[in-house]
């Protein structure tokens, strides 16, 4: 039918209640409400898979050795001073578009509630290991320093350079409250080694290896990606074309 005057005119609430089913069986309008649909039902399902959970592993299965990748040792005068003072005088800054910036020590790190999970990660060249992580979750943290509404990503600043750059990462703010997205402190029941990134390193478990970010020294909450390094939102994204979302 075509829609009349009268139909877009109608005074009381039954008539317009009576345009409306008019509305809904007229062809186009129709396509329309589905096609609404479709994307309520893609809007959805999208976010649901943002929030399915990564696969846990038993005690059993956890990798006899957890290889060690890109930064092996941040090795600055800075970070070694660090490592000689067992990280005592390390603090994680907390920043950006946060209503309480933060300066965090090691010990009130160990003082949150942790979680521990077995999970296994996968490096984009092509190995993956499984091992136990446990730390607070990097939710927690985040509503320590409270979030401000503007925010939509936190990127990770480390203490390692390659080639002089400070590694850098970041994630969305899906990602950075999901339930296993946690600031780990430990590796299989130990202190993080230098090598997997001691004191404190991100577990974004749904994602490839190179968002692991190692050595994190400061969080920053920030609205928008473009003014982090060359805008792609990490080293690897803005050096070779690693994707942003390193979805598994
Ligand atoms: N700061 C920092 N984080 C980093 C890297 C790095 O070079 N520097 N390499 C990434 C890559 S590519 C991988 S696979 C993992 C390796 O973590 P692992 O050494 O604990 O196995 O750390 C990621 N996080
Ligand atoms: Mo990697």
């Amino acid at each position: 039918m075509i829609l009349s005057r009268r139909h877009l005119v109608a005074g009381g609430a039954g008539l317009l209640l009576g345009a409306c089913d008019k509305v809904q069986n007229w062809a186009p309008a129709r396509r329309i409400l589905e096609s609404g649909d479709k994307i309520n039902w893609h809007l959805q399902r999208a976010l649901i898979d943002r929030a399915a959970l990564a696969p846990e592993y038993r005690p059993d299965q956890i990798s006899p050795v957890f290889r060690q990748n890109g930064s092996q040792n941040p090795n600055t005068p800075a970070y070694n001073a660090l490592v000689a003072s067992g990280f005592a005088d390390w603090r994680l800054r907390v920043g950006g578009l946060v209503r309480q910036p933060l300066a965090l020590s090691l010990a009130q790190l160990h003082g949150l509630p942790a979680r521990a999970q077995i999970t296994r990660h996968d490096c984009v060249e092509g190995w993956s290991a499984i091992g136990q992580w446990r730390g607070p979750l990097l939710g927690t943290v985040l509503k320590l320093a409270g979030v401000r509404p503007e925010a939509r990503f936190v990127v990770f600043h480390c203490a390692d350079q390659i080639g002089g750059t400070p590694y850098y990462e970041s994630i969305d703010l899906i990602d950075a409250f999901h339930p296993q997205t946690i600031l780990a402190l430990q590796l299989n029941g130990h202190l993080l080694s230098v090598g997997h990134g001691a004191p404190a390193r991100l577990r974004v478990e749904r994602q490839l290896g190179y968002k692991q970010a190692k050595y994190v020294m400061a969080i920053e909450a920030v609205p928008t990606l473009a003014g982090i390094g060359d805008g792609k939102g990490g080293y690897w994204e803005d050096r070779i074309d690693y994707d942003w979302y390193a979805g598994i």
